[in-house]
């Protein structure tokens, strides 16, 4: 499609205005047929950018610059009017300043590039909780990761019409192009000190300049679906949350509908695809990234996965670890770099078996395994990456398009505590909840860091990198979605803890037999499970999770019992080192919260 097509006034100028700073040679608007992406990845493998992996039908294998592998946070901007609004835990910068600095990087950097228009949805097409972006991108990376991640083309326009609104998302490699010149096969990006992920929360904008990876590049994902939505959803109070969600359902057949928060590393996408070690339960996936969350009529909150495909880590994704991932990927996805075979498949560290021979590595060297050698390098890069059409998934839901979003059952939050955080505790209120969730965070081990032990790094409702504004008044958003609805139709909230250690081994083997932990919340849910009021909230009873194959009672007793030693210093390091960040913006609901708890453990 071209520029003429565009009947939407608002979106043609400002396509306009971005091609006359970036100077591409050419535009294009997407417009999301198959034809479209087949010629984008024809492309890359013309230019040597992307690699076909024969033994996964319609795959391709790219190799990022090695500046360029993951999400950089310290590049990454929340440039508020003020700096209180984006708060003690973001990058602020001045809104003015940056954009100039962002408009000399941007001056002609399109230059022997096409300037791709691509219209996306986050949600179902027209669904009334999806959101309607625009990203202007010089990567045909980019353009094809959106066709798998987002919903993307012409039927976007038709909802946008010429009056709508979106979100402009504006992205560039930064790598301009002189006359006659190529990529030559090497990833186009700018070096760190060039990349900017600029977030304009007032004027709901984004500019990416210089990294084409993941997060920094895939607009619609962390820089709409969190960073921009969260600041909308406070508004227009809804909510935008770091959350899988998934669709369990009991032998009778009854269903439940559960969202979960973790912090990266805790198996969120290993969770939303979990095959149940109890017999006659099934889990299948809604989404494995992000929730957005509305009240509907009936006061109870409907989620959806803004999102279209998986754009998981690769590393540790295997048959034994996660066998629906691994069929979701046997065809039609995008690797980046990941290891390839001499065959013509794919490896990484985790796969479940050994590398069949030499293989070439994530940097494009041969790379033979050295078995028993601990310091090898390893042959992916520990974030490679696989994005995945999430209907190819064998456990996607009916329900994972439904534009109303499915009933919210229960929250979970969660995060890696060897300590003190039992296996699951159940909040006995909402702001009991929203208290577990602004204290989520992961254990610090002596021996990792030179840190003080049992030191824990917070990491609010998982949101910490993606909060698009002041995380204090985050809280308060939280607590003002408690008032807007009755306590029998609002989600339950759970804190889940899949990483005990006994003794420095994981007292709980987690994966699969998370499932017996679920059992018990989708029958708190049903106000059916058997469990005791303790300090820190409602537990299950002793013989109310059936103890997993290698698990004693004795075991499952101690991660599932009131560690109070644990818990009193655990208040003490919130008070000290994590509630102090927030000063008076600080709900003193929390506070009140955090009393309430230790005086109840003082008794
Ligand atoms: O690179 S992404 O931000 O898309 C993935 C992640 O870091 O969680
Ligand atoms: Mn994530």
């Amino acid at each position: 499609m071209n520029l003429t097509e565009l009947t939407n006034a608002k979106l043609r100028a400002w396509v306009e205005d971005v091609a006359a700073m970036t100077r591409p040679d050419s535009i294009e608007v997407c417009d999301g047929s198959q034809a479209e992406y087949d010629r984008m990845i024809q492309i890359m493998v013309d230019e040597g950018l992307a690699k076909p992996v024969p033994k996964r039908p319609g795959s391709v294998l790219f190799r990022s610059d090695p500046s360029d592998v993951a999400r950089v946070e310290n590049r990454t901007f929340i440039a508020s009017a003020t700096r209180e609004a984006a708060g003690p835990t973001n990058n602020w910068m001045d809104p003015t300043e940056l954009k100039q600095i962002l408009r000399g990087l941007f001056a002609g950097c399109m230059r022997g590039r096409t300037l791709y228009v691509i219209p996306f949805s986050m949600g179902p097409v027209g669904s009334p909780i999806a959101k309607i972006g625009v990203e202007i991108s010089d990567s045909p990376y980019v353009v094809a990761n959106m066709h798998i991640m987002t919903r993307v083309g012409v039927k976007v326009l038709e909802v946008l019409g010429p009056e709508g609104e979106f979100v402009p998302c504006l992205h560039s490699v930064g790598k301009p192009l002189a006359p006659g010149e190529s990529d030559g096969g090497l990833w186009p990006c700018a070096s760190l000190d060039k990349k900017y992920i600029a977030h304009f929360p007032e004027t709901r904008e984004i500019w990416s300049y210089g990294s084409g990876y993941g997060g920094n590049a895939l607009l619609g994902k962390k820089c709409l679906a969190l960073r921009i939505a969260s600041v909308q959803a406070r508004d227009e109070g809804w909510m935008a949350e770091h959350m899988l969600i998934l669709k369990i359902t009991d032998p009778e057949g009854v269903v439940k509908f559960m969202a979960g928060a973790f912090p990266s590393a805790c198996g969120k996408t290993n969770l939303a695809m979990l095959v149940p070690t109890i017999p006659g339960w099934k889990v299948e996936t809604i989404g494995d990234d992000i929730a957005w969350m509305k009240f509907g009529k009936d006061g109870r909150l409907y989620a959806i996965n803004p999102e279209a495909g998986f754009f998981g880590v690769a590393p540790g994704t295997s048959l034994e670890s996660n066998p629906n991932a691994m069929n979701s990927i046997d065809r039609n996805t995008l690797f980046t770099n990941v290891a390839l075979t001499k065959d013509g498949d794919v490896w990484w560290e985790g796969i479940g078996y050994d590398p069949p021979g030499e293989l070439i590595d994530w940097r494009g060297n041969p790379w033979v395994q050295e078995k028993g050698n601990k310091h090898q390098k390893p042959a992916a890069h520990p974030n490679a990456r696989f994005a995945a059409p999430a209907h190819q998934c064998p456990a996607v839901a009916d329900e994972w398009e439904d534009p109303a979003g499915v009933p919210i059952d229960a929250i979970l939050f969660g995060g890696r505590r060897p300590s003190t955080i039992p296996l699951v505790h159940e909040a006995r209120t909402w702001n009991h909840g929203v208290f577990l969730g602004s204290i989520v965070g992961s254990e610090i081990t002596a021996a990792a860091l030179d840190l003080k032990v049992g030191s824990v790094r917070r990491d609010p409702f998982a949101m910490l990198p993606f909060c698009g504004y002041n995380m204090g008044d985050y809280f308060q958003h939280w607590i003002d979605i408690g008032q807007r609805s009755t306590a029998d139709k609002l989600p339950k909230i759970f804190m889940v803890n899949w990483f005990r250690k006994e003794n420095g081994k994981y007292a709980w083997p987690g994966y699969g037999d998370n499932s017996r932990v679920l059992r018990w919340i989708f029958e708190a849910c049903q106000g059916k499970a058997k469990s005791v009021d303790t300090a820190i909230g409602l537990m299950p009873t002793p013989d109310a999770i059936d103890a997993p194959e290698g698990v004693s009672t004795q075991t499952l007793a101690a991660i599932l019992s009131v560690d109070k030693e644990g818990w009193l210093r655990e208040i003490a390091d919130i008070r000290a080192h994590h509630y102090v960040r927030f000063g008076d913006k600080l709900p003193k609901e929390l506070l009140s919260q955090l009393d309430e708890l230790e005086s109840r453990l003082k008794v």
